[in-house]
């Protein structure tokens, strides 16, 4: 994971973006700050119940400018959205799973955890209608942003 200067964490925002960024977890708190309480499953653990704040995933993305017309909503069903934590464990989404005008879903870049705050550890992907825990990824240390997906070469 990279470390600004006593920043803590850095997130790497890159992919097809006309703005990439390097964003700390108090970067995150510029945008709306959502609330999330959050009940999932582990194969291993259990059940966890957590309660997440941070700023919609949408929120921090469209503003680094992906590379679609958004004027042109079929244009953005070929994005694909993939998220790495530092340990490695990653999962890929889609633009349109977090889109207002498809999915919607409440998808979150937590900045606290059960009010602590993420700062050194990095922000955590929350996803308030996942069953399974697996894809709240903790310690994101980079989102990559693909718009050249196509099965079809
Ligand atoms: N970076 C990272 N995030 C992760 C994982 C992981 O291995 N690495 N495991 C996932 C899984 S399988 C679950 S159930 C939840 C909660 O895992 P925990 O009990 O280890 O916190 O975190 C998810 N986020
Ligand atoms: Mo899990």
């Amino acid at each position: 994971m990279s470390r600004g200067a006593g920043h803590g964490a850095e997130l790497l925002l890159a992919g097809d973006l006309a703005r990439p960024a390097r964003l700390t977890v108090a970067d995150l708190l510029t945008w709306p700050q959502r609330r999330a309480a959050v009940s999932f499953e582990c194969a291993t653990s259990g059940v966890q119940h957590h309660r997440f704040t941070g700023p919609l995933l949408h929120d921090v993305l469209s503003a680094a400018r992906p590379g679609f017309d958004p004027a042109r909503r079929k244009d953005r069903l070929r994005f694909l959205i993939a998220v790495h934590g530092a340990d490695g464990h990653h999962a890929v989404l889609s633009w349109a799973e977090i889109d207002p005008d498809f999915g919607n879903a409440a998808v979150l870049l937590a900045t606290t955890i059960d009010d602590t705050p993420l700062d050194g550890a990095g922000p955590q992907l929350v996803l308030p209608q996942d069953r399974c825990g697996a894809r709240h990824i903790s310690g994101i240390d980079t989102i990559r942003v693909d718009g050249g997906y196509t099965p079809w070469n």
